[in-house]
């Protein structure tokens, strides 16, 4: 690598709301600092995923930065669960308010990044051209932010449109009149397919696990409601930090109430009274569904049973039918008018269980069954989760390791933060925490607010490195698999993306910490307690000039 044109105290790759926020403090504690997007715009998920029916799962006044008293006073929002362009508006808000814009590099993609041990910084390279230096690098690359893109045969070849929902465009897609084939049905797919299917002349849906997913009963926040919540906040981020999820039991919707009920405590006829009560919600009404395969199974069927009353078509209401892992593997998913969806004639459901892909052709797609003809192809298939991001950066620590190879089987960190051999090199919401167990927004915090103090704290020591110990991060990292074991997360049957299992090749581990946050955190308190207890820093011992700020 060259030698480099730019010097800053700490890098930040990227602007989501984690970028943002870490810029954020490590301006305000006087330190030069610069943040890297690949975007033109702030937002992170938020920016990319613009597909129609975007829509987070955890209610808008809890999905909301705490740091400050006056922006969590003056936003308002409009729903309980805010749809993509107003987290997007929120995002670009806090951008504005703290004049963030003008330490983010837009358009600038970070390729490589080079840990070069005499110098005690990190030399990193863009795809933009610049060549830049820093003694922190801060990797708020996101959980969700390497898109998959299937290998299918054929599809360069396909004549139509095609569009990730991962990368929605900016302005939109009429539909109106077009025929269009939507590849995956998890939480993307499920959110975008009742407005897909509105829109397009007809919808084509191709299915390769049926869904867990179950109403969001999202509406507009009531006022008064809105007026609690701030009147109460300082309460209400205490809960949230005390809780297992990042989120309070003030949470309005249904996702958010605690379960206690047992479903193996009640007979059969207190079963069918509950299925009429709660529909689809039953999936998550039960403390022992969970915990309890024969709960599961139980729930599971019951399921089965709101979906056959659901569609008309009993075909159709088959394929739909889950069969293959748990109830709770996957990531929760959540919707607006899914199953009625496929009641409607213009639209066809095609499950890949009977007959998977064989190719996209020119004019659509073929099966082992048969042959679709559409105009546009929606791919909803998904990210290389939690690594993925980090993986596909040229990293390289001490001794030229690269990152990739140290992570071959498995995300290796201490705390979800740092990663031995990789000095002063911080991940926000990194594998090892609980992050995507989480609501984000707060775990986000949490671990901006622990960066910021350990540089500060390095500064007001002089020390020029952290990195773990290689003990503490082994023992971490078999306590984050240990926690997950034998949970319904890692159900042998299970294929999801926390344990890596939609990537082809991945190797098979559970990636965040199940823990939950409120444990997470002592044990992140702990250490610090402790003097950075699992934690190795390092002086130069030469007499340098401490950076700005320090
Ligand atoms: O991705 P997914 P997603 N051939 O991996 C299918 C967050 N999120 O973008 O299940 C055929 O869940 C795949 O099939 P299968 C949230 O954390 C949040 O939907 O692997 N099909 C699956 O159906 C979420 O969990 C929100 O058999 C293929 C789908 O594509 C995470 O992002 C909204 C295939 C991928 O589902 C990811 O969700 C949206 C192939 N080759 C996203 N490859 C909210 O806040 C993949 N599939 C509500």
């Amino acid at each position: 690598m060259s030698e480099p044109r730019d010097e800053f105290d700490a890098i930040v790759v990227g602007a989501g709301a984690a970028g943002l926020y870490m810029l954020h403090r490590l301006r305000e504690m006087g330190l030069t600092a610069l943040a890297l997007e690949t975007g033109d715009g702030v937002g992170g998920t938020w920016f990319w995923n613009r597909y129609p029916g975007a829509r987070c799962d955890v209610p808008s006044l809890e999905y909301s930065f705490g740091f400050s008293e006056e922006l969590q006073q003056g936003w308002e929002w409009s729903e309980i669960m805010p749809a993509q362009s107003e987290v997007l508006a929120y995002l670009n808000h806090v951008a504005d308010r703290f004049d963030l814009r003008r330490d983010i590099r837009f358009e600038t993609r970070l390729s490589a990044a080079t840990y070069d041990e005499s110098a005690r910084r990190w030399r990193l390279a863009t795809d933009a051209g610049d060549v830049l230096s820093a003694r922190f690098c801060v990797m708020a690359t996101g959980c969700l932010s390497a898109p998959l893109r299937p290998d299918f045969e054929g599809l360069d070849r396909f004549e139509g449109d095609v569009h990730y929902t991962s990368g929605w465009p900016r302005e939109g897609v009429d539909l109106s009149g077009r025929r269009v084939g939507v590849i995956g049905t998890g939480s993307s797919g499920v959110q975008c397919i009742p407005i897909l299917a509105e829109q397009a002349d007809h919808l084509y849906v191709f299915q390769r696990t049926p869904v867990y997913t179950f109403p969001a009963d999202n509406a507009p926040l009531e006022p008064d409601f809105q007026s609690f919540v701030k009147a109460n906040y300082r309460e209400i981020r205490k809960k949230q930090r005390a809780s297992d999820t990042g989120v309070s039991e003030h949470a309005q919707g249904a996702l958010f109430s605690t379960p206690t009920r047992r479903l193996l405590d009640l007979s059969a006829v207190e079963r069918a009274a509950a299925l009429e009560d709660l529909g689809f919600g039953v999936v998550r009404s039960f403390a022992d569904i969970r915990t309890e395969t024969a709960a599961n199974e139980i729930a599971v069927e019951m399921y089965r049973e709101m979906i056959r009353r659901t569609i008309d078509d009993p075909l159709v209401a088959e394929r739909l039918c889950p069969r293959e892992h748990p109830i709770g593997c996957k990531r929760q998913v959540v919707d607006t008018d899914y199953f009625i969806t496929f009641n409607r004639p213009d639209v066809t459901l095609i499950d890949l269980r009977e007959g998977g892909i064989e190719a996209i052709t020119p004019t659509g797609l073929r099966t082992t069954n048969g042959e679709y003809e559409f105009d546009v192809l929606v791919l909803a298939t998904g990210f290389d989760a939690m690594t993925g991001a980090l993986r596909r950066i040229d990293i390289r620590g001490r001794h030229d390791r690269t990152l990739a190879s140290k992570w071959a089987d498995g995300p290796r960190a201490y705390l979800g933060l740092l990663s031995a051999d990789f000095p002063n090199l911080f991940t926000i919401t990194g594998p090892g925490s609980p992050s995507v167990l989480s609501n984000m927004m707060h775990s986000i915090e949490q671990h901006v607010d622990w960066i910021a103090d350990c540089i500060g704290h390095m500064g007001e020591n002089g020390f020029d490195e952290i990195e773990p110990a290689v003990d503490a991060e082994d023992e971490w990292v078999a306590h984050v698999i240990d926690e997950a074991d034998g949970t319904v997360w890692t159900a042998p049957s299970c294929r999801s993306w926390y344990l890596g299992a939609n990537v082809p090749g991945k190797r098979r581990i559970f990636m965040p910490y199940t823990g939950g946050v409120k444990k997470y955190r002592a044990k992140c308190d702990e250490v610090v307690a402790r003097d950075y207890e699992g934690f190795v820093f390092t002086r130069s011992g030469r007499t340098e000039p401490a950076p700005a700020g320090f």
